[in-house]
This record gives structure tokens, C-alpha cells and sequence, in this order.
């Protein structure tokens, strides 16, 4: 059953890039309506423990050194079917691949740096909310 709420990071090459607020105006501009949100920085740690499911994949140490390597935007968005709605709006994995009007089309540069995160089930947009905001940073 489809909840309201996903979970996404803006990654560390559209931070340095300077896309927080166009990418932020393309999630509210889509609908959904911010939750929690906070500039943070992932520890080698901390990307490790997110990416585990991943800990076998040849990219992996790529993946948690480039997660770690500076600020990033967490937050939890709201809306009716949320997970499914938020992923068709950042785009394919490898931006390539990714359709026109997606944020990943238009910030994206490479399948490794891809600009955003989005949770891929309901249980992950959950767990991974929980990692990044406390209860009383929910709203
Ligand atoms: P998505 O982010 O679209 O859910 P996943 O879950 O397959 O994609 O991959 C998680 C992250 O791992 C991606 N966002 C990307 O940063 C990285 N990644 C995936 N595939 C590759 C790859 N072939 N080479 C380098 N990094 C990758």
C-alpha cells in the first residue's frame, strides 16, 4: 500500500554546484510539501551504514566516498503516493537515460553523481527518514 511520504537527499555535486534551490523549487513546484529538511554532512561512517545494501557492488567505496565528500540536503517530502510520484520526478539512475522535465535530466552529470536521492519502497523512505530526523524534526 502506497504511503505519503519518501525520503530524498540532495547529493554532494549539486550542493557544490550551487542547485539546492532550483532543485528544491522542482519538488515543491511537483506538489509535494516539505517535511523535515536540513544541510548535513554524511561521515564516511554514516554512508556506509546508508549504502549497505549496496556493500557488495563494485561502486561502493566510490559511492561512500563521493556521499561524504561534503554538505548534502536531507529531507522528508509529503504526498499522495509519494515513493512512486518522487522517483518518476528525479529521473533514471544513469542520467542518460533520464526523461526530459526530470531533476536528474537537468542537474544530473554522470550515473555515479547523480544529484538526488529518492527512496525506492516505502519501508526504505521510513528507515531512511528516521536516520536523517527525529520525531520532533518531522512536521
Ligand atoms: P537510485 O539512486 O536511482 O535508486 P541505485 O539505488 O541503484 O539508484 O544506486 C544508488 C546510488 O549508487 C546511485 N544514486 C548512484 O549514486 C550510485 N550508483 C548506482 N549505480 C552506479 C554505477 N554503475 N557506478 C557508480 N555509482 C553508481
Amino acid at each position: 500500500m502506497a504511503t505519503n511520504r519518501t525520503f530524498t537527499m540532495i547529493k554532494p555535486d549539486a550542493v557544490e554546484k550551487g542547485h539546492i534551490g532550483g532543485i528544491l523549487a522542482m519538488i515543491t513546484d511537483a506538489g509535494f510539501r516539505i517535511v523535515s529538511l536540513k544541510l548535513t554532512q554524511l561521515t564516511v561512517a554514516d554512508a556506509k551504514a546508508f549504502y549497505a545494501v549496496h556493500s557488495e557492488r563494485p561502486f561502493y567505496g566510490e559511492l561512500v566516498e563521493f556521499m561524504s565528500r561534503g554538505p548534502i540536503v536531507a529531507a522528508i517530502l509529503e504526498k499522495d503516493n509519494a515513493v512512486e510520484d518522487f522517483r518518476a520526478l528525479i529521473g533514471a539512475t544513469n542520467p542518460a537515460d533520464a526523461a526530459e522535465g526530470t531533476i536528474r535530466k537537468k542537474y544530473a552529470t554522470s550515473v555515479g553523481e547523480n544529484a538526488v536521492h529518492g527512496s525506492d519502497s516505502d519501508e526504505n523512505a521510513a528507515l531512511e527518514g528516521a536516520f536523517h530526523f527525529s520525531g520532533r524534526e518531522q512536521f
